[in-house]
């Protein structure tokens, strides 16, 4: 950013003498060669998000990384309303292969793929997708700072955070998971299906996944 604006100023600066001394023309190629270089920084992808649990859960959601600066905007729809969303990022960035999850993680065939059962398929917790605050794995419950669903069930979320180099490099890796179910429809979270195995405090119905989406590349830049 400071090269940037550094660049920025060279060229204002550059400008009016430019037009006394009609030197603008190398002045202008050097702006034009700046941009290219930030279009090839700026990389874009998208999310499908689709349904874990028959949750009835999905909608989509588009990364954009701009150096390790990565921007997370998510719309999802078929939420149980009025209700918390636990939402991460999960995978690893050494090149494991994760994936989303089928029915077949139901170890104990209770018909709920709970957050560990899908563990292994999805892999751990690498960023905590917060409203503020604390964005790692240790926010992954942060039940109070993550987005809650409308009475519609939909729920939008955008947030820019740093992430680190690992993180921005295997970004490809990574995917989303959004939480939170409620299997017998009585639109809140309750012990129906027993406690969380993350935290005997929450509710199963909390902290089960609702929604999963890998990550599509594509280097199309995203302004
Ligand atoms: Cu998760």
């Amino acid at each position: 950013m400071t090269t940037t604006h550094h660049a920025r100023l060279a060229t204002l600066i550059a400008v009016p003498a430019a037009l006394t001394l009609a030197v603008a023309v190398p002045a202008l190629a050097s702006d034009s060669d700046h941009s290219t270089t930030k279009a090839q920084q700026h990389r874009g992808y998208h999310v499908d998000l689709r349904q874990q649990n028959n949750s009835g859960a999905g909608g989509s959601a588009q990364l954009s990384l701009d150096g390790r600066k990565l921007t997370v905007k998510i719309y999802a729809t078929g939420l149980v309303p009025g209700q918390p969303h636990a939402q991460h990022i999960h995978g690893s960035t050494t090149g494991k292969d994760f994936r989303c999850p089928d029915m077949t993680a139901d170890k104990n065939k209770d018909g709920i793929v709970t957050t560990t059962e899908g563990l292994p398929a999805y892999g751990d917790i690498n960023i905590s997708l917060t409203t503020k605050g604390d964005t790692t794995k240790a926010s992954a419950l942060a039940v109070d700072r993550m987005p809650v669903a409308g009475k519609d069930g939909k729920l939008s979320y955008s947030r820019t955070i740093t992430v680190s180099q690992a993180v921005a490099d295997h970004i490809k890796n990574l995917h989303i998971v959004q939480h939170g179910i409620d299997p017998n429809g009585n639109g809140t979270y309750d012990f129906s299906k027993g406690k969380s195995e993350l935290d005997p405090k929450l509710p199963q119905e909390a902290t089960a996944p609702a929604s999963c989406g890998m990550i599509k590349g594509s280097t199309h830049d995203m302004k």
